[in-house]
């Protein structure tokens, strides 16, 4: 017998090929952890239609958990967390004009009812964003759990007592 297609619990989705680089960080530490991913563009502004059948189907296609990066009016992750129940979290990307502080105000000022994780501006925002991600999906996984923590030490093995 074939072994059931298993959903990757995770979509990393961004509103455009320009957000790569920065949520290339969230995909990188969902690798470390061997969690499954689908990146795609989904945005919010230029892909309304496109935003809203993900969004209304994501839980449907099987994920979890979703990471959604957006820049400057960035109304993206608070549409995907709008139309779906799943955790989103929310990466706030750096962007040229305004550094990223558009962003993250645009990102972080839900009004109650419809929550998104905000995480930081930029790359170490999208590296915690898989972090957490893995982390909300450890709650019922051991083995991610182990391999989360051992990442965690690693990364503290990793710290030198003095500067070279
Ligand atoms: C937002 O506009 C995207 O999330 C991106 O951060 C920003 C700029 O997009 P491009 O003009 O580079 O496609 O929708």
């Amino acid at each position: 017998m074939s072994e059931p297609i298993v959903a990757p619990p995770v979509a990393i989705v961004m509103g455009s090929q320009s957000d790569w680089p920065t949520m290339q960080r969230a995909a990188e530490m969902l690798d470390k952890l061997s969690v499954a991913y689908d990146a795609r563009i989904v945005s919010a502004h230029r892909t309304p239609d496109r935003l809203v059948s993900f969004a209304k189907g994501a839980a449907d296609e099987g994920f979890k958990v979703i990471i959604a990066g957006a820049g400057g009016a960035a109304h993206l992750p608070g549409m995907v967390a709008s139309m779906t129940h799943l955790p989103v979290l929310g990466v706030p990307v750096q962007s040229k004009a305004l550094s990223g502080q558009d962003s993250l105000l645009s990102i972080v000022q839900m009004p109650a009812g419809i929550p998104v994780g905000t995480l930081a501006i930029g790359e170490a925002g999208a590296a915690n964003a898989g972090l957490m991600a893995a982390a909300i999906l450890a709650i019922s996984d051991a083995g991610l759990a182990d391999r989360l923590k051992a990442l965690r030490a690693e990364q503290t093995a990793a710290v030198a007592e003095r500067p070279a």
